[in-house]
């Protein structure tokens, strides 16, 4: 068995969730914060069977797309006043980051 840990963001959140329950996968859901943007995404934990795996990748890689988004950032310099100066920044965001893990043991009591 595994477990995919996927990070992505919470407009795809919704319609992920739906459509790997649709296709019988179980997954739990959990609120998180990016570390570097400070923003709520979503991170879904995914135990599925081995040969089931391919699947549920393809699914995340057809639903989560990737965004620009503008966000603060402090200056790696202070400014003249010894004060940081926060400016504006573009990343690019998501579709998913996904881990894979290997699952030693499964049980439900
Ligand atoms: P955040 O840490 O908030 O990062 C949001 C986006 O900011 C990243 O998108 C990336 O484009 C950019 N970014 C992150 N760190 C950066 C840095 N040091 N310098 C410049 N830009 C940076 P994604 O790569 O798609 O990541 C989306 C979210 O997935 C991340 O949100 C974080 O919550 C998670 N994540 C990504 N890689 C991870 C990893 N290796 N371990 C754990 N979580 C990870």
């Amino acid at each position: 068995m595994k477990l995919i840990i996927a990070i992505v963001q919470d407009e795809d959140a919704q319609r992920l969730t739906a459509t790997l329950m649709s296709d019988g996968y179980s997954v739990t859901k959990l609120a998180t914060t990016g570390g570097f943007l400070r923003a709520g995404n979503t991170t879904l934990l995914i135990g599925v069977d081995e040969e089931r795996l391919d699947h549920a990748m393809e699914l995340i890689e057809k639903v989560c797309k990737s965004r620009k988004q503008v966000a603060t950032s402090p200056s790696p310099v202070a400014g003249t006043a010894g004060v940081y100066v926060p400016y504006p920044i573009e990343v690019t965001v998501g579709g998913a980051t996904v881990f894979v893990l290997n699952i030693e043991t499964f049980r439900k009591f």
